[in-house]
């Protein structure tokens, strides 16, 4: 099932068909054991042929006042990338250290404003030579620490800002427009399939530049390890997101460009497409 957040409420497919729920997003998505609480509410909807919505036309970020964070360094892959990047600082042991350690790679990314949905436009910092996409499996994990839901997440990223110093990590990671989640929340019967494949293409004046795929079974740690782990010291009344770290990373000579496009799918979850732009 999938829940996709509009102006004026929320589109409900299931089974290919679409129903339109009139509630608050927080407390919808917060509902324990959420995915057989909303097929008990499809059995008093409206039907589909009801439906006075376009959902492309409403559609909005999924997420109301969650928080969203963010798991790194949870792939080899980006623990090479990371090592590679920042060999010049002096820092590339800690990302060797913390793919090793018991205790995960945790940062605040975002909170709701700043984050995009399909169709919007994610920021590249203007003091940033080396910024790329890092598309990510985003978790939805309700209050009581019970992941619920996924989402398709880019965790936006200034790779020079990050490799000049791991101090700066705040600053190559959260800024207007860092954080793009959509299109939709999927809400599985059961825990989405660890075969699941995520793909990134970026595209320049309709060529594409980076294509590339891989399944999230890859990933070193567990969801539900991450989201102990987010959960041990913080409360997070609504719920909250967590992505869960990037495998996917261009070659070191790739930087985005204004105009970019990014389309990030992740299989039973979606297409989560976005342009490239920066701060006025
Ligand atoms: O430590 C830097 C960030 C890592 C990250 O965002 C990722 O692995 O996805
Ligand atoms: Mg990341």
């Amino acid at each position: 099932m999938k829940l996709f957040k509009l102006k004026s409420g929320i589109a409900i497919l299931h089974e290919s068909k679409h129903y339109l729920l009139r509630e608050d997003w927080d407390l919808v998505i917060n509902r324990n054991l959420l995915h057989g609480y909303l097929l008990g509410r499809l059995k008093k909807l409206p039907t589909p042929d009801d439906l006075p919505i376009r959902i492309e036309n409403e559609l909005l970020p999924p997420i109301g006042s969650q928080e969203v964070w963010a798991a790194g360094v949870t792939y080899f892959r980006s623990r090479e990338a990371r090592m590679d990047e920042s060999k010049s600082s002096g820092a590339s042991s800690f990302y060797d250290l913390v793919y090793e350690a018991e205790r995960p790679e945790l940062f605040f990314k975002a909170i709701a404003q700043r984050v995009v949905g399909h169709g919007g436009t994610v920021n590249i910092r203007k003091d940033s030579t080396w910024s790329v996409p890092e598309p990510e499996l985003t978790l939805f994990i309700n209050s009581e620490s019970i992941i619920q839901g996924y989402t398709v997440g880019n965790d936006m990223s200034s790779r020079s800002i990050e490799g000049e110093n791991p101090l700066y990590l705040p600053q190559a990671k959260t800024y207007e427009r860092s954080a793009a989640l959509g299109p939709c929340l999927y809400v599985p019967s059961e825990p989405i399939s660890q075969d699941a494949t995520i793909s990134m293409e970026i595209l320049r004046a309709g060529e594409i530049l980076y294509k590339d795929a891989v399944q999230i079974n890859r990933m070193k740690r567990k969801h539900t390890e991450l989201a102990s782990w987010l959960f041990r010291e913080c409360e997070f009344p609504n719920g909250c997101f967590l992505m869960t770290g990037t495998c996917l990373v261009p070659p070191n000579d790739f930087t985005l460009h204004l105009r970019d496009r990014i389309d990030i799918q992740i299989e039973s979850i979606g297409l989560l497409s976005t342009k490239v732009g920066a701060k006025e």
